[in-house]
């Protein structure tokens, strides 16, 4: 899938504001600073679409991004953070509890977990949640490019194991930096949303350049 356009739809503080084109939606799910703005700029080759900042858990809605008229991203602000009210966190958590379980369009979550440390109990019990109501799920573990090659099979083997992971679920080690697990996510996004198998431009081009080679 080659990216046409990507763009910031709005921030969605509750149903009435979600799109009504019946595009499918693809959710990142993960605490704060996991990486999720970052994943979503590497994924559309833009610097700063959403933005991301070193300052965690300032959004407490749902971020939609379309790309190219086929889909959107739904960024799903931070679980587990600490520092707003009690009655703010409960009201926060109905709403994206009920778009996760309800929304019909929603064709995948994916949930970030930083690669880097074994899954907190907040990743464990957002995992088991996300099983037991059979939302479709993909895990990624970010910010591989911070551990060394042996770390990034090591830490996959624990990531699946605490997250108690069947055999053939979906788990993409990934680095905004880096680029590394892209290519697979893509494909992964595009069969869930059931539009044309990705081979977004970075993949062309090295795929051009291994040709030219030999
Ligand atoms: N080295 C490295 N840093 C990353 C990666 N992804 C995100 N970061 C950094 O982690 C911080 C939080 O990232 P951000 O995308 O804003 O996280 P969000 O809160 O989940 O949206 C920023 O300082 C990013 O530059 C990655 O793959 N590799
Ligand atoms: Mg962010």
């Amino acid at each position: 899938m080659k990216i046409k356009s990507s763009e910031f739809i709005i921030s969605a503080v509750g149903p009435k504001q979600y799109p009504v084109d019946g595009l499918p939606e693809i959710a990142l799910a993960g605490r704060s600073n996991v990486g999720k703005s970052s994943l979503i700029n590497r994924l559309l080759l833009r610097r700063n679409l959403a933005r991301t900042s070193s300052q965690p858990g300032k959004t407490q809605q749902l971020n939609y991004y379309k790309i190219n008229e086929e889909m959107y991203f739904v960024d799903v602000p931070g679980y587990g953070y600490a520092k707003v009210s009690k009655s703010e966190r409960e009201a926060w958590g109905r709403m994206i509890e009920n778009y996760l379980r309800e929304r019909e369009e929603l064709k995948l979550v994916i949930q970030l977990i930083d690669l880097r440390h074994p899954p907190t109990a907040l990743d464990i019990s957002m995992y088991e949640w996300l099983s037991h109501y059979g939302i479709p799920l993909c895990v990624v573990g970010t910010k591989a490019d911070k551990l060394s090659r042996n770390q990034v099979a090591k830490h996959g083997r624990i990531m699946r194991d605490t997250l108690g992971m069947p055999k053939g679920a979906p788990l993409v080690l990934f680095s905004s930096e880096t680029g590394e697990g892209r290519d697979d996510l893509w494909r992964i996004i595009a069969h869930a949303a059931d539009i044309p198998a990705a081979s977004p431009p970075e993949s062309q081009h090295e795929r051009q350049e291994t040709e030219d080679n030999g």
